[in-house]
């Protein structure tokens, strides 16, 4: 963990000067001040990152690279069967399937995903291999999985008991309504929602980092909407729509109905925006207001959110409907839910 110690006191002795050690962590300074780089940093969507902040903190707190502080961020949901959105226990497709997609991208521009990938617990991991061990970016079905056997992956069951007994639930209604920010009523441990079995939806975790090298990496893994045809490909493994880094200027990555944010290319289009001179927030601002203005009468029902960080370490989301929450990790706090401000 962070030495909070350490840190005010190198922050109070150099007041903003840059002039330590370059591998020290007291060249971690405080936001705010102009020329300042607050890194470095981790944040990713809903309140379960928290806890996937929390294991890529330790790779970044020891000087560690982005890529890897994602990569082991996004492991935790992944892994946690709880989590019925993510990895392991994610809810299935309609004809029972769980079927994983996931992303990831560097500072260098490399990029890696998996689509619709069965029986493996951290696709995150797969589509890193696909960026590192082949030419291509993308694998999808049974070639991913065909792929991540070969690299040694683990063939896994993962529809878990309870979320095989929802899917049976939907099956008796088998209506399909994304349910909006369904993500945190699944998560909230505390005072668990008992929803019917046909409205548990969409689901995603997002997350960027920035090392204290201030290179940027990012990660976005799903199982995608809850009970989707078969085959459904949303947003979270396209690079340029669920995620996309660019280490001059930021990264960003998105949540909700996947089906508007690839429409309108919306990680690549938050991180353009930045590179216009537009905040974060902004930035994610105007990437709803283009899924609203396309389909107002669609964007009334449904969630998007989007998260973005830029190369100060500044941080900012935008939603269309309330209740979008993110988590951010950095020096001064690690474990912080923000609720993002939304159209709605
Ligand atoms: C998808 N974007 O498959 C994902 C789901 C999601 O919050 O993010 N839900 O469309």
């Amino acid at each position: 963990m962070f030495n909070r110690r350490k840190f005010i006191k190198a922050s109070a002795l150099s007041a903003g000067l840059l002039a330590v050690n370059k591998n020290s962590i007291a060249e971690v300074l405080p936001k705010g001040k102009s020329g300042n780089i607050n890194k470095p940093i981790v944040i990713s969507t809903w309140d379960f990152g928290v806890a996937a902040n929390a294991d890529a903190w330790k790779v970044l707190s020891k000087n560690g690279r982005s890529l890897d502080a994602v990569e082991q961020g996004v492991w935790v949901p992944e892994a946690d069967e709880n989590n019925q959105s993510v990895g392991y226990g994610g809810l299935p497709d309609r004809d029972g399937k769980v079927t994983l997609d996931a992303c990831i991208m560097d500072e260098l521009g490399n990029c890696g995903a998996v689509l619709a990938l069965e029986h493996i617990k951290h696709p995150i991991s797969v589509a890193r291999k696909v960026m590192e061990k082949t030419p291509h970016v993308m694998l999808a079905g049974d070639g991913a999985l065909q792929f991540a056997l070969e690299q040694g992956f683990k063939k896994e069951n993962l529809l878990t008991a309870k979320s095989e007994k929802d899917w049976k639930e939907w099956l008796k209604t088998a209506k399909y309504e994304p349910v909006i920010n369904i993500e945190n009523k699944l998560y909230d441990k505390a005072a668990p929602q008992k929803l019917p079995g046909n409205q548990y939806n969409h689901d995603t975790i997002g997350m960027i980092a920035m090392d204290a090298q201030g290179n940027l990496s990012g990660a976005c893994t799903t199982s995608g909407m809850a009970y989707k045809l078969h085959g459904r490909i949303g947003d979270s493994p396209i690079i340029g729509a669920g995620l996309y880094i660019d280490n001059e200027i930021g990264g960003a990555t998105s949540t909700g109905v996947g089906e508007e944010v690839v429409r309108n290319v919306g990680s690549f289009l938050v991180v353009e925006l930045m590179r216009q001179g537009y905040t974060p927030e902004d930035a994610c601002k105007e990437a709803v207001m283009r899924i609203i203005k396309k389909k107002p009468e669609t964007a009334k029902k449904i969630q998007v959110g989007f998260l973005a960080m830029n190369k100060k370490g500044e941080y900012g989301a935008y939603a269309i409907q309330q209740g979008f929450s993110y988590a951010v990790c950095d020096s001064q706090k690690q474990d912080l839910v923000i609720k993002g401000k939304s159209y709605y």
